[in-house]
């Protein structure tokens, strides 16, 4: 009979209630509480979007239609949230899961992004006693998984028929010429710049992930870019440039269309939903530009099959 196998899909996580938002972002910054004026600038962002991100949602969203795809059970577990990494794997052990595959829904590794997940997880684990503990298969970058390259270079298609005027000059099978006045910006979170001192993959992997994005559409040289979003508020240098810094740049060479492509995040939460639809927006009116965002990939039902390959791929023979 084959062992029990579970998936663990873990997430960012995401306050539901306007209360939690103290004590999640406390967690963010490793148990050292907000000063009050930047808690209020959090809670005042939430408030923008509505009160609560629809992050902790769409992942549960995204982990039932992972479980019905693949026909095993699927484990959220959150890093900076309820219901924890630890809980989850501890679930898993408590349903006799044995063989499993553990996934963080953050496509480019580094160590303060999936490497972290995987953390938690193995930390979690060494409380378990062996006898109970399910062996585990750790995807920890999908960068260039070829389904994940092509769902969004499907919305950014999308997204730039989208842009108002000839922003789109034709469009062959799949390809994508833009108007020399139109670009395609990359983005994603950025980290410290300390994370270059120990050589950590992330710059590099979203760097392939724009490439491989951009040469799926036909994209030519020139016509796409990556930025940096939603900067922590630190006084260290943070990976750049940032999107202001690139819409500024882009508006002075006379760019007046944009696509913004979250490509480092995988569903709608604050990051995307304030700091890009509001923000970077409002800037992009200010400078003259148009700007279109592509739709997240959320519970999409080409990114749920992107993921189950990965899981399919890396997981235990069938049998
Ligand atoms: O919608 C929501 O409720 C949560 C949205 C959310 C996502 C997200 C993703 C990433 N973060 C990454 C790194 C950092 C670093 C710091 C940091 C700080 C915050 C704060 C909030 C927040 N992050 Fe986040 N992040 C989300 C939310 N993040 C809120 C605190 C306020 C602020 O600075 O804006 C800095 C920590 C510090 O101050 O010491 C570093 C990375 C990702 C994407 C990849 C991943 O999921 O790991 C990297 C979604």
């Amino acid at each position: 009979r084959a062992a029990r196998r579970g998936v663990l899909l873990m997430a960012y996580g995401s306050p539901e209630r306007l209360e939690e938002i103290e004590a999640y972002y406390t967690h963010i910054r490793g148990g050292r509480p907000p000063a009050p004026e930047l808690l209020e600038e959090l809670k005042a962002r939430y408030l923008a979007i509505g009160g609560v991100s629809p992050l902790a949602a769409i992942t549960r969203r995204q982990a039932r239609a992972l479980e019905r795809r693949l026909g095993w059970p699927v484990y959220v577990g959150m890093r900076h949230w309820h219901p924890w990494i630890a809980e989850a794997v501890e679930a898993m052990a408590r349903d006799g899961v044995r063989e499993a595959v553990g996934l963080a829904l953050a496509p480019h590794a580094s160590r303060m992004s999936s490497g972290a997940y995987v953390q938690a997880a193995r930390e979690a684990l060494q409380a378990i006693e062996p006898s109970r503990r399910p062996s585990f298969r750790w995807i920890e970058s999908w960068a260039t998984l070829q389904p994940f390259v092509l769902a969004v270079a499907r919305r950014v298609r999308e997204a730039a028929r989208r842009l108002p005027g000839d922003a789109v000059e034709q469009t062959a099978e799949g390809t994508l010429a833009l108007a020399p006045d139109t670009r395609v910006l990359f983005t994603a979170h950025s980290l410290p710049e300390r994370i270059r001192t120990w050589n950590d993959p992330y710059p590099s992997e979203l760097e392939r992930t724009c490439q491989a994005v951009a040469g799926s559409l036909g994209l030519a040289a020139g016509r796409w870019e990556l930025a940096y979003q939603s900067r922590g508020r630190t006084a260290e240098p943070w990976l750049g440039p940032d999107v202001s810094e690139a819409l500024e740049r882009l508006a002075g060479e006379g760019v007046g269309r944009v696509v913004v492509c979250p490509v480092g995040f995988v569903a709608d939460h604050l990051e995307v939903l304030y700091d890009l639809d509001v923000e970077a927006a409002a800037q992009a009116r200010r400078l003259g530009i148009a700007m279109v965002r592509t739709a997240s990939l959320n519970d999409a039902e080409d990114f749920i099959e992107a993921l189950a390959r990965l899981v399919i791929e890396a997981g235990p023979e069938d049998g």
